[in-house]
């Protein structure tokens, strides 16, 4: 019998030692976390193959409170680790859940080059449009305007879009929803999961204390609210210039393609293993769409 929300949720989480968590009411980390469990849950992985990695932040925090192997690592350095940790044991899932400063910000040049290397890691990217546990300072996704601690009179600077930097990037699968689409951003990370090559979820997230507050929002309720209006489907997006895509959030899958996958080319073409060889989703082994 399948198991509810909570039972998934007390299943993997270590709450009886790691407890109380540190987020503020109304972040949307939580939200975010819970969605990768419940993702995780429906792969039918075992929590012993399954790596949570992270660097620092606020969101970095996250893989303290899961039971699965575990590493919290350095500010921007989550990609490295897993990226060591895929590569030396292929068949290990690993799963990154990062803050938008760890992933573009300190971390960017790390994250460029996993895509380029379509190694087969899913990251998750709460992206909450600034810095988060260091108090509220401009990250490379602050909307321009925006009021950070060093940017007092507003960001004068374009922000990446992550999402379509990762396309760019060359990363395999790429998808984005909000902190408020809770049933489509499960159903994204479980396809980002299931897919054999770098995948990329990101999730633009309330942060209330840290970038609501200061820019004027009463509460996180009026942060998910405008994450709703400003929603469209990628497919709806298809006809917009680029400025009207940026006044906007699109949501969906924005890439999903077949690609080589780096630690099978590497068994491949250096080891010299068989076409078959032992990467995470390898034909043979159990694959989410099989357990499902
Ligand atoms: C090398 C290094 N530089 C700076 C810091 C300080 N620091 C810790 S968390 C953080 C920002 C975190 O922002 P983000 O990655 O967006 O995550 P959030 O807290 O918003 O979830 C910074 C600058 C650090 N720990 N290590
Ligand atoms: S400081 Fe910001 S990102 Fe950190 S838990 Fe609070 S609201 Fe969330």
């Amino acid at each position: 019998m399948a198991l509810t929300n909570r039972d998934i949720l007390h299943k993997y989480l270590r709450h009886n030692k790691r407890f109380p968590h540190i987020w503020c009411p109304g972040c949307g980390i939580g939200i975010v976390l819970g969605a990768c469990l419940r993702a995780i849950y429906d792969t039918g992985w075992s929590k012993d193959e399954v790596v949570f990695s992270s660097g620092i932040g606020c969101t970095g925090r996250a893989p303290v409170y899961v039971d699965f192997n575990t590493l919290h690592t350095a500010h921007g350095r989550a990609l490295t680790f897993a990226t060591g940790i895929k590569a030396a044991n292929p068949k290990l899932k690993v799963v990154t859940m990062m803050g938008d400063g760890d992933a573009v910000g300190i971390g960017g040049n790390h994250f460029i080059h996993a895509c380029r290397r379509n190694i087969d890691i899913t990251a998750v990217i709460v992206n909450n449009m600034i810095y988060g546990m260091t108090g509220g300072q401009q990250s490379p996704t602050t909307p321009r305007g925006a009021l950070a601690s060093t940017a007092r009179t507003g960001v004068v600077e374009q922000p990446f879009d992550i999402a379509e930097l990762a396309v760019a990037s060359g990363a395999s699968f790429v998808a984005r929803t909000t902190s408020y689409h809770v049933h489509q951003m499960e159903k994204l990370i479980y396809r980002a999961l299931a897919h054999p090559g770098f995948s990329v979820v990101e999730i633009i997230t309330a942060a209330p204390t840290c970038f609501g507050r200061r820019n004027k929002y009463s509460d996180a309720v009026e942060m998910v609210k405008e994450q709703k209006a400003m929603a469209i489907d990628v497919k709806k997006a298809e006809g917009m210039g680029f400025d009207e895509r940026r006044s906007r959030i699109v949501t969906g899958v924005l890439m999903e393609r077949d690609a080589p996958e780096w630690t099978r080319t590497y068994a491949e073409e250096v080891r010299g293993e068989s076409p078959a060889g032992d990467s995470g989703n390898s034909p043979g082994e159990t694959t989410p769409e099989e357990t499902k």
